[in-house]
């Protein structure tokens, strides 16, 4: 980047590859619109937030009114945003929080893309533009409380009974269960249902339907900010056309699971950013032995060492990005980059923790919630320990995860 008198400008250490260059003038539109609104309705209370274990309810118009439900989906209502624009938009949100950031997740590329890619145009008219402009929330229940890294072997079933589908058993660990208007449930149909025998099939389950009711799971040290929930069905009677017409077996959650994955691939850095920021601040202004803690050579290693990781992951993300609006993309792609982001975002707010000493540890600074938070994107959307064997299957041809 050149200057006016043609002297190449030092690098910028929150743009250190000056990555704002290989984006265009749309991307970078949205990427400022989106922090703007992170700055300025998220950062200054989420810290209030967390300690109450509130989800902001009241910022869902705001953020339906910024287009980011389904952003990445075509028509009904849906902006049909690039990868790229979608991603760039979970970074900025996860700067502010990485809850807010799974709420725009979840409704968007978990439950608005499951009714997208394989509802019926009727479902589609009737939950899309109802979805995207924030006046029904949806959650995805693939998960079991048994039945976690190895959704395969879901207990909750579908029986058919007369025309109707009657659901069984419990979903656990759902993100938005306890504030959605529809749960997209992947259960398991009869045999003889006519398709692939005891295929897992998904159901649109509206709240409210008689048998169905969630419970809230309290106590959490991690996305405080963020409603999660177990989803219990007894006897829960739907009507035919409940069912996703358009996939049978695991291919369909797990494609929906690819959706939501690619956003934390970008999301987690969102958070990292903000613990390195924070770090490097602070590194410059506080004083012990009588010289800004950044003089010393240990801090300053941490400090490139944040700096690096980021710049690298964000690297990654953009040509994920690009692959993706190529329709280049892979499933392992998109385990290579959740893996990688995740990993590295904690490990820098975990170093940025070290940096504000004692501060660190309280809710003044955004680090420890952060640091929190990326515990459970470690663990949702597939272990770091699954992608690794995703990625080692990848590598090998063997699959080491049965
Ligand atoms: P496997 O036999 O490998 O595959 C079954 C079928 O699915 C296909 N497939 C995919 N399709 C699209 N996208 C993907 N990513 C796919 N991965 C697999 C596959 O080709 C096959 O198709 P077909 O037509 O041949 O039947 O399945 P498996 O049972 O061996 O499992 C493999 C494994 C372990 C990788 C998979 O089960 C897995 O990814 N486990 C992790 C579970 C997980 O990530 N759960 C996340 C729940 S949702 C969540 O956490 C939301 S948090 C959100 C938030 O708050 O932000
Ligand atoms: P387990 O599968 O029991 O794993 C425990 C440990 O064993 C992990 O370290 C794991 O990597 C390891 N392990 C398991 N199998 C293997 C193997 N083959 N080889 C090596 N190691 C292995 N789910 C949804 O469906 N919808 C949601 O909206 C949703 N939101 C969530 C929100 C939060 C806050 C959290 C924490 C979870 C959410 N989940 C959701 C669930 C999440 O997807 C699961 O927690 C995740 O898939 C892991 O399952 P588990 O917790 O049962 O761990």
């Amino acid at each position: 980047m050149k200057t006016s008198n043609g002297v190449v400008a030092a690098p910028n250490p929150l743009d250190f590859l000056n990555l704002d260059a290989l984006l265009s003038p749309d991307e970078r539109l949205v990427r400022d619109t989106v922090r703007s609104f992170v700055n300025d309705r998220i950062k200054p209370n989420i810290g209030t937030w967390f300690d109450e274990g509130r989800f902001p309810r009241e910022l869902i118009p705001e953020i339906a009114d910024l287009g980011l439900f389904g952003m990445h989906l075509e028509g009904y209502g849906c902006a049909g945003a690039s990868a790229v624009a979608y991603g760039l938009a979970c970074l900025e949100l996860e700067a502010g929080d990485s809850g807010i950031r799974s709420f725009v997740s979840v409704q968007g590329s978990l439950a608005m893309y499951a009714i997208y890619a394989f509802g019926s145009e009727e479902q589609k008219n009737e939950w899309l533009p109802r979805m995207a402009s924030g006046k029904a929330v949806g959650c995805f229940g693939l998960t079991e409380w048994d039945f976690g890294s190895d959704p395969a072997g879901m207990r909750t079933t579908a029986r058919r009974s007369g025309g109707d589908y009657v659901l069984n058993g419990g979903k656990a660990w759902i993100t938005n269960g306890g504030i959605a208007d529809v749960a997209v449930v992947w259960a398991r149909t009869d045999p003889e249902d006519g398709h692939r025998s005891g295929a897992v099939r998904g159901f649109l389950v509206p709240r409210g339907t008689k048998g169905f009711r969630t419970n809230d799971i309290e106590r959490k040290i991690s996305l405080r900010a963020s409603v999660t929930s177990e989803l219990v069905f007894e006897d829960v009677r739907l009507p035919a056309d409940a069912v996703l017409p358009n996939v049978s077996g695991l291919r369909g959650p797990l494609a929906c699971l690819s959706e939501a994955r690619y956003g934390i691939v970008w999301g987690s850095l969102g958070a990292a950013r903000t613990c390195y920021e924070t770090a490097l601040e602070y590194a410059k202004t506080r004083i012990q032995f009588d010289k800004p803690i950044g003089a010393f050579q240990l801090t300053q290693e941490k400090l490139v060492n944040m700096m690096l990781e980021l710049q690298k992951g964000q690297l990654v993300a953009l040509h994920l990005g690009r692959m993706k609006d190529d329709g280049k993309i892979t499933p392992q792609h998109v385990s290579f980059g959740k893996l990688n982001s995740v990993r590295e975002a904690l490990a820098i707010c975990r170093e940025a923790r070290t940096i504000l000493g004692a501060s660190g540890i309280t809710l003044e600074y955004p680090i420890i919630r952060h640091m929190n938070n990326l515990e459970s994107v470690l663990t949702y959307e597939g272990t770091s320990e699954i992608h690794t064997l995703i990625l080692g299957e990848a590598l090998t041809g063997i699959a080491a995860y049965k």
